[in-house]
């Protein structure tokens, strides 16, 4: 493989500019084509990391209409946004587009030009949904209904969100537009199509050739081929997109999963006039990096648009992710169910490569996987904190105190010594490996594993003990552990590169690439090195409660979010509604009624006297916390026996559709006896 390829195109999904970056985002494409471009660059390699906004498709206008804006607006306030969390954690694209972009469009339009001119597309004609009162055709996320399997009656045009089941527009009962509200027509309308069918043989070949895939990518593109491949339409009527370049095609732009790839080529031509090499030349290596929801697109549509067009190299590699679930549930922008970038910059600031290594650590490579806030908190307290940042930190400290700084001369070796640098010599290789067949857990694990062997040896050979009787030795020990310690600055820096920053900066080294890793000789005998510096610090408990907290919340929103009211009562007259006297009174005691779990025994004061209340809200209110508390109360309820207590009126509760029960208070004070009408 080594010898066939002369250079790399590394791309990364093109993210939707429809909101902000979150962690699984990070955890499922990014991180682990970040690690992999830049041990690529560590081991010299010629290489383009590529990626951008995608900022066509209903993904964009959808939001738009939610918000209220234009999709221009919607995509500037993201591309601007995600941009900027990529920085922020290291991302190191070489360049990062956008698909709104001058190149894009032309670009994207030459290939369907020329799709067409070499005969490629057929054209059909089908009945779609219209909206009369909006003047536009409706992509099928525009259009809900009563869902034919379940009854939900906001089902959308592509899928009932609440069973599952995949629809199409026309199966929908009473469709509805989500433009005008109005129900649709169908209309006749041209679409251009890749005919899939007819291209399956080479398609299959292409993905039968690469059985060295993912067990998750290649049998999932198997299964897509065994299925049957369908001619796809390439076009849509959207206002909103790259312009259909066709005479007759007014009000149709390019279908997303058309344009977006070809954004990888576009941002390449608009890093290097020298971008055909990296796309056309055999002795390229392609790789697309991406999340599983993408599979068919990246390795059956696009290597199929490619080889239409002609002249292209396809992907060599597409080592995609599966997802990432936070705290046992689905992530999702929607119900803000995520762990945001820029959130967690503003909690965590400084910690980028906690985040990186957790994810790195815990990524979904083979099948979903969990982030928790418990993990993530032991992972740097017991990982990166225990063994990596606690090893630098004493060969550093020690290295200061009894050396001034500099790198001691190491003297007759014994056999641990010679076993530690025997092992020493091995990692950059078994890292490599790991990394070359995309499994970045594996190799994070083998990175750290050079840490712990670096603390086991300062552990064993106990310099701190050892100093008092023999300096020599000690020399030879600090050497060795600060030769680790050199190798890990070299061999972190794909996956830590903040971290491995710091430590560069402290061992006072200039940067080394991969293959000069792996030896005892990085730091020469004599070589001053700097201040150290805290690698990664303890998180505290409470920090992580803060975030648990936070989801705890939006939980609870989301419960209430969708909950539905109840129908309105029979009609009430003004009089009969005058009959009830509710007052404000205030709590001036409140306990536990014995034997019960719901009752709460108040004694309240109404303004007209001193009443006993019983109230079942003893789940919803500590007693001791409600006494001062004012509330509102029915005070002409015939009084009635609760539990051997007579109960004179009734507390007013609001009640969530969930059951839970909130006082009815006023939010100003109000004197005790006062109406409320
Ligand atoms: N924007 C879908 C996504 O964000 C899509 C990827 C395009 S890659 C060319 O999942
Ligand atoms: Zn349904």
């Amino acid at each position: 493989m080594e010898k066939k390829f002369k250079r790399y195109t590394v791309t990364a999904a093109l993210p939707y500019a429809n909101g902000p970056v979150h962690i699984g985002h990070l955890a499922g494409c990014y991180i682990p084509a970040d690690i992999y471009v830049r041990y690529l660059r560590a081991r010299g390699k010629d290489v383009k990391f590529i990626c951008g906004s995608d900022e066509h498709g209903v993904a964009i206008t959808i939001k738009a209409q939610k918000e209220g804006v234009t999709p221009q607006e919607v995509v500037d306030k993201y591309h601007k946004m995600m941009g900027d969390a990529f920085t922020d954690f290291g991302i190191s694209f070489d360049i990062y587009s956008r698909t709104s972009g001058k190149t894009h469009h032309e670009t994207a339009s030459e290939f369907f030009k020329t799709v067409y001119d070499n005969g490629q597309f057929t054209e059909e004609v089908s009945e779609q949904y219209y909206d009369e009162a909006a003047k536009q055709f409706l992509a099928d996320r525009y259009i809900i209904g009563t869902c034919p399997k379940c009854g939900n009656e906001n089902a959308y045009g592509d899928q009932c969100e609440k069973c599952g089941t995949s629809l199409s527009p026309t199966e929908l009962i009473n469709p509805r537009s989500t433009l005008s509200g109005a129900s649709p027509v169908l209309r006749t309308t041209k679409h251009w199509f890749l005919p899939l069918d007819k291209m399956e043989p080479s398609i299959r070949e292409y993905v039968e050739s690469h059985k060295e895939w993912k067990t998750n990518v290649f049998g999932q593109c198997m299964s897509w081929l065994n299925q049957g491949l369908h001619p796809r339409a390439m076009t849509r009527d959207l206002d909103w997109g790259v312009k259909v370049p066709l005479p007759g095609a007014d009000g149709k732009v390019l279908y997303v999963w058309f344009d977006a790839p070809i954004g990888y080529i576009s941002a390449t031509k608009e890093l290097t006039p020298d971008w055909e090499k990296y796309w056309k030349e055999e002795d390229t290596r392609l790789i697309h990096f991406i999340g599983k929801d993408n599979i068919v697109f990246h390795c059956i549509i696009f290597p199929a648009i490619l080889r239409a067009h002609g002249g292209y190299i396809v992907a060599d590699n597409v080592p995609a992710n599966e997802f990432l679930n936070l705290e046992g549930d689905k992530i999702s922008t929607s119900r803000n169910w995520a762990v945001w970038l820029h959130e967690y910059l503003k909690d965590f600031a400084g910690k980028q490569d906690v985040l990186r290594y957790v994810l790195c650590a815990n990524a979904p490579e083979t099948k979903d996987n969990d982030f928790t806030w418990k993990d993530f908190q032991a992972r740097n307290n017991n990982e990166l904190l225990a063994v990596f940042g606690n090893f630098i930190n004493r060969v550093m400290v020690l290295s200061h105190k009894y050396f001034e700084r500099k790198v001691p001369a190491i003297g007759t070796l014994t056999d641990m010594d010679r076993e530690v640098i025997a092992e020493l010599k091995k990692y950059p290789a078994t890292i490599a490996a790991s990394l070359e067949q995309f499994r970045f857990r594996e190799a994070l694990s083998e990175l750290m594993n050079l840490a712990r062997l670096g603390n086991k040896y300062l552990a064993d050979t106990e310099p701190w003990k050892v100093i008092k009787t023999d300096e020599a030795r000690v020399k030879t020990i600090l050497n060795i552990g600060l030769q680790i310690a050199a190798n890990l600055a070299v061999l972190s820096e794909p996956f830590l590169p903040f971290s491995s920053g710091k430590l560069y900066k402290m061992l006072n080294m200039p940067h080394l690439n991969w293959d000069e890793a792996g030896n005892e000789h990085l730091l020469a005998v004599g070589h001053t090195i700097t201040e150290a510096s805290l690698l990664f610090e303890k998180i505290e408990d409470e920090a992580i409660d803060i975030q648990l907290q936070r989801l705890e919340d939006t939980k609870k929103s989301n419960q209430l979010q969708q909950a539905v009211a109840g129908p309105v009562k029979e009609a009430v007259s003004f009089d009969e509604f005058s009959k009830m006297d509710i007052r404000v009174g205030t709590i001036l005691a409140a306990e536990k009624v014995a034997k019960t779990k719901k009752l709460l025994k108040l004694t309240i004061d109404t303004g007209i006297d001193q009443r006993t209340v019983v109230s079942g809200i003893a789940e919803y209110y500590e007693p001791e916390k409600i006494v001062g508390q004012q509330v509102s109360i029915l005070v002409n309820l015939a009084p009635r026996e609760i539990k051997g207590i007579m109960s004179h009126g009734m507390i007013l509760m609001a009640e969530n559709t969930d059951g839970t029960l909130a006082f009815v208070s006023p939010l100003s004070p109000v004197n005790n006896g006062g109406s409320v009408k």
